[in-house]
């Protein structure tokens, strides 16, 4: 197990794949693959990342190398029916085609277990909500880049409370331009600086923390 973090932590997808089917073979279970395996290296890589030792190139080559293992042990996953830790829908707000952010904000939370609903960019309020109703999400996560765009959060927050589902879901925004207090004054629930941040929350509103 710790072979194959290591391998996660430094990106290399084709070993990442090999060890992952040496473990199933040696019959290890495949909750033990994704949690003390594939999940505490992202982990450490989300921390790295905070630190400053890891930056998004390296980041996004560990959750590549992560991702290969995760399709090799997704087919067991399914049929044993085990759950995720929760879901959440996530996309850049409309008009905004930046999604490079978003993307490891979702990559994070699919590396701790989350199902993401990833709707890309460009993603109207209504788009939005009808995801969040559709797939029972505990999780709505914006991403903006613009100035002019963070505008749209606020009416997605909008959309969400005259949908009536306002207090069956915390809305999660970020982005360069975005901070604590456009969050508090829109009515976002909760404000992440980095994906590693946004792993965070989002775990403690399943644990009901926050
Ligand atoms: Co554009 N762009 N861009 N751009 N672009 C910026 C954002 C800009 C700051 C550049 C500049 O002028 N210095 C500027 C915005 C100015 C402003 O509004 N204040 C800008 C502009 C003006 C534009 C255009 C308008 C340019 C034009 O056409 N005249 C245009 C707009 C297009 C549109 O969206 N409608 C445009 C286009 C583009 C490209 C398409 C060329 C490309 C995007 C490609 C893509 O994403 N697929 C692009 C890029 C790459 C950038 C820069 C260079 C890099 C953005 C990026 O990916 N950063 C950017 C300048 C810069 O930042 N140096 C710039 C890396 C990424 C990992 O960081 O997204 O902040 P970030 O995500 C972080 C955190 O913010 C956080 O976690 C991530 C990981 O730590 N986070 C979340 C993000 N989302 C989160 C959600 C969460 C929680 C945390 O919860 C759900």
């Amino acid at each position: 197990m710790e072979e194959l973090k290591r391998l996660v932590i430094t990106g290399d997808a084709e070993k990442v794949a090999q060890r992952v089917q040496e473990l199933m073979t040696q019959g290890v279970a495949v909750e033990d693959i994704l949690k003390r395996g594939l999940i505490t290296a992202m982990d450490e890589v989300g921390d790295m990342f905070q630190k400053g030792e890891y930056f998004v190139p390296e980041m996004l080559i560990a959750a590549r190398a992560m991702n290969r293992g995760l399709a090799i042990i997704k087919p067991a996953i399914v049929e044993k029916g085990i759950e995720p830790v929760g879901k959440m829908v996530i996309g850049t707000v409309k008009g905004d085609l930046h999604d490079i952010g978003k993307n490891l904000v979702a990559m994070a939370l699919e590396g701790a277990g989350f199902e993401v609903i990833d709707l890309g960019s460009d993603v109207s309020p209504e788009r939005f909500v009808e995801a969040v109703k559709e797939h029972n999400a505990e999780l709505l996560g914006m991403s903006a880049l613009l100035t002019t765009t963070m505008l749209a959060m606020k009416d997605t927050v909008k959309a969400v409370e005259d949908a009536g589902i306002r207090d069956k879901v915390k809305i999660m925004i970020g982005g360069a331009p975005v901070q604590q207090e456009f969050a508090d004054e829109i009515g976002a629930d909760l404000y992440a600086r980095d994906s590693t941040a946004a792993r965070n929350l989002a775990r403690e509103v399943i644990s009901g923390e926050v």
